[in-house]
């Protein structure tokens, strides 16, 4: 048995990044999934009083919170180390990874994807005045991860970072919304990037369908 434990639902972007991370370590995990309606049960909300996923279980410790949760990760499995050593590249990973729950999340993914990916799925119809009032903050983001990124392979150099980790899966979500050719495809570095991440082992065995059956194994 896995001495990781991850609380989680399939399709969580957060929840990916915490499953890639522990793939990029080379470190299995139980997967334990949080059923749908059960976010704000007494059982959940001691894991996590805000009611969200992921959470991590390592031992007795619980962790949610995802930047958290990668650090740790970082921390307690240092090899492959996903934090780079020089100061500059490590406070770019620490911005992008602000930049992703500040404002690529806030008001974009939970607006845009939301409604293309989510709402869909649960017999809703997407709100197109709620997207379109997205749109100049998602500009806006898109833009500057893309000047960020430059012609560097990651976010913070030419080695991946829990950066890069954390920022795919919410970006991949976008490639499936008619949006992604004004968000996206106007920059090729962000979508060569993408192609790159999405090429790793550890996002292979994380997509949606992949979770899925850790869920149905649980
Ligand atoms: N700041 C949290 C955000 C986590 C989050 O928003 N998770 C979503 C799923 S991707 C969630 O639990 N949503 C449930 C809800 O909003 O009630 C983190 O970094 O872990």
């Amino acid at each position: 048995m896995s001495e990781f434990t991850v609380h989680s639902i399939p399709g969580s972007p957060f929840g990916r990044a915490v499953l890639a991370t522990l793939e990029e370590k080379g470190a299995s995990c139980r997967f334990s999934p949080v059923a749908p309606g059960t976010f704000r049960s007494p059982q959940h909300l001691a894991r996590h009083p805000f009611g969200r996923v992921p959470v991590l279980e390592h031992g007795g410790f619980l962790l949610y919170e995802t930047q958290a949760i990668l650090r740790y990760l970082d921390r307690v499995l240092p090899v492959p180390a996903l934090t780079p050593a020089n100061p500059k590249h490590a406070a770019r990973m620490d911005q992008v990874m602000n930049i992703n729950d500040w404002y690529l999340f806030q008001g974009v993914g939970n607006v845009i994807v939301f409604h293309r990916v989510i709402a869909p799925l649960m017999g809703l119809a997407p709100d197109e005045a709620a997207i379109e009032a997205a749109m100049p903050r998602a500009r806006a983001v898109f833009a500057e991860l893309a000047r960020l990124l430059g012609e560097q392979h990651y976010f913070a150099g030419e080695a991946i970072s829990l950066a890069d980790l954390l920022v795919a899966p919410q970006i991949g979500f976008f490639t499936q919304t008619p949006e992604w050719s004004v968000l996206g495809v106007p920059h090729p570095n962000l979508v060569a990037w993408l192609a790159r991440m999405e090429a790793r082992p550890s996002l292979k065995a994380t997509t949606w369908e992949r979770v899925s059956e850790m869920a149905k194994a649980a």
